[in-house]
């Protein structure tokens, strides 16, 4: 049995070796990226059991990453490397000042093969967290949107907890269809764990109170904010907290932070951490994320978080 299964298109990532416009950056790196699979890989190696469900093409991209996600001990029971399709791919652009673009090749990914009969019942019931978020969604929205709703509705049946990241990439779909198609979502999510920006697409309002009344009239129970480099805010059951940031030693990439931020958020829940440590736990995550080059290679094992709060010694000989 899996403690968290998610859902999600793989993107092979092409970090460029030099800044400057896309257009004239000449050699780029090749790393593996993806908001569900970096939650995956974030998840993993923190210890919890960790499920993902994709289809990848039957190509050396597909191949390449299949073998990356199961040493990095996920369960791949539900990916299939599919003919016909070429594995996603983007190319990430970085600007002298740090800001940047994605520009994804992503139009008929693997994934458009997963369907709603492709779901395993069973795969879902036995897992305790089902991680959603909004990047898998949009890139096929036809059809991904009732393949999540059929997902959903078997682990609410189950009683599975049921996670969700907004993850906006307007690079994928426009601001109204955002809205109209997470509004369907939001009322089956547990956990929701968003931006302030996002939380604005979603519920029309930057103000902390009116999110959490908004979000808690839908269902949802927990809820954090995630404020990059200025901590998170977290809310359960009437107890609201504002947990400071924890300063990164370097930042250099901060694709993926988010996704580190999510997979320390439900270790700490499927550990019955109080949201305090929850929250300090989760922000250590994404401080150690930035301070490497890549969308999932910065994600910490649990150690090495223990060793960053200050609980565990770090012993380098
Ligand atoms: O959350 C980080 C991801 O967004 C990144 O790894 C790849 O852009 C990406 C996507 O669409 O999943």
């Amino acid at each position: 049995m899996n403690e968290v299964v998610t859902i999600g298109d793989v993107l092979i990532t092409f970090n460029p070796r030099s800044k400057g416009p896309m257009k004239f950056v000449n050699t780029f790196e090749r790393k593996i990226g993806g908001a569900e699979l970096n939650f995956a890989i974030g998840c993993a190696r923190l210890g919890l059991k960790t499920g993902w469900i994709s289809r990848l093409g039957n190509d050396e991209f597909g191949q390449y990453a299949l073998n990356v996600i199961r040493g990095e001990g996920i369960d791949t029971s539900q990916v299939k490397l599919v003919d016909g399709f070429a594995t996603s791919l983007y190319f990430k652009e970085v600007l002298e000042d740090g800001s940047g673009r994605s520009f994804y090749y992503r139009t008929n990914s693997p994934t458009d093969t997963l369907t709603e009969e492709t779901i395993d019942e069973n795969y879902i019931r036995n897992t305790k967290v089902l991680h959603i978020t909004g990047v898998f969604l949009a890139v096929n929205k036809e059809k991904n949107i009732p393949l999540i709703l059929k997902a959903l509705q078997i682990a609410k049946k189950n009683k599975v907890l049921i996670s969700f990241d907004p993850n906006i990439r307007l690079r994928l779909w426009k601001r109204d269809e955002v809205q109209s198609a997470l509004l369907q979502i939001l009322p089956y999510v547990d956990i929701l764990l968003t931006s302030i920006e996002e939380a604005e697409i979603l519920f029309g309002t930057i103000n902390t109170k009116e999110i959490i009344k908004k979000s808690t009239q839908l269902g949802v129970t927990y809820i954090a904010i995630k404020q990059g480099d200025a901590g998170s805010i977290g809310y359960f059951h009437g107890e609201l907290i504002d947990a400071p940031p924890v300063k990164a030693k370097l930042v250099v990439d901060t694709v993926g932070a988010g996704d580190g931020f999510d997979a320390g958020f439900i270790y700490g829940i499927l550990n019955n951490w109080s949201l305090e440590r929850t929250l300090l736990f989760a922000n250590t995550i994404g401080s150690i994320v930035v301070g490497v080059i890549g969308d999932n290679e910065g994600l910490p094992y649990f150690d090495d978080v223990l060793i960053r709060m200050g609980e565990k010694e770090f012993i380098d000989r």
